[in-house]
């Protein structure tokens, strides 16, 4: 009879080991996919120029302005919103494949994908005023105030002087899976960096002081089977209107443009 005990006993602790086991990892699965996902809400809906190739979006001051891409057809443009008209347009030669800008307060900065070579133009005339290089890739651009923040493809962030453009620190963006790579199109909103992940629908919310993902934004099903009755390429162009506290986004040759509001999980 003891021994049938001992036995019961042994086989009570593997049992109860065995739920702090699968406790244990149940606790740890849940952590590890944690990351809240954002849905939205389309607030407005906006006409966008079906033949831009938008690489850089900004909002400032009640105008959109845009950076588009492609060899050939790359441009700098400032449009009205409600219309989608192009009220200022400045082509770049035809070797620069234009990518991200920001505006840093009067001048507009401009990357190239494969030249390693930025410009810096005039806000309001569009005159450009000086160029700088950089090494890597050149994808998305914003600024937190005091630096610009750059992405290249990969899943690092660049910050750099927003005076002499020179390197001043890098950030490593992971989430709860790794490294986060393909980081595009970015926007700096409320503290976070908001990126693009190039090829997807998903925005990727990034704290600045780590690089960890902290939130994702799923931006699937904006456009309609209509609206892709044409060529349509990827989700890229975030700005935000700080004033108004007001998200926009579309994408490469889209014909809209969209306001939307992000719906927390929970
Ligand atoms: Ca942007």
């Amino acid at each position: 009879m003891s021994k049938v005990i001992f036995t019961n006993r042994r086989l009570t602790i593997f049992i109860l080991g065995l739920f702090v086991l699968l406790g244990a990892a149940f606790v740890f699965s849940c952590n590890s996919d944690n990351i809240p996902v954002y849905s939205y809400n389309v607030v407005n809906t906006y006409p966008h120029d079906r033949g831009a190739f938008t690489e850089g979006l900004v909002f400032e001051d009640g105008f959109l302005y845009e950076g588009t891409g492609l060899l050939g057809q790359s441009t700098l443009r400032k449009v009205e919103l409600e219309t989608g008209d192009i009220l200022q347009i400045r082509e770049l030669s035809d070797q620069f494949f234009g990518e991200g800008i920001t505006i840093y307060g009067d001048k507009i900065i401009q990357l190239t994908w494969q030249s390693h070579i930025g410009f810096v133009y005039n806000k309001s005339s569009f005159e450009l005023l000086r160029e700088f290089n950089y090494s890597t890739e050149g994808w998305g651009i914003t600024h937190d105030g005091t630096r610009l923040i750059m992405s290249d493809g990969t899943s690092t962030l660049h910050f750099l002087d927003p005076q002499t453009f020179e390197e001043i620190g890098q950030l490593e963006v992971f989430d709860n899976h790794g490294p986060v790579t393909r980081l595009n199109e970015l926007e700096y909103v409320q503290g976070e960096i908001y990126a693009n992940v190039w090829q997807t629908d998903r925005v990727a919310m990034i704290a600045p002081e780590t690089g960890r993902v902290v939130g994702w934004v799923d931006l699937g099903g904006l456009l309609t089977t209509e609206d892709r009755s044409e060529p349509v390429d990827v989700l890229n162009g975030i700005a935000y209107d700080a004033k108004t506290d007001r998200l926009f986004v579309t994408g490469k040759l889209w014909p809209k443009l969209f306001e939307i509001q992000l719906i927390s999980p929970g």
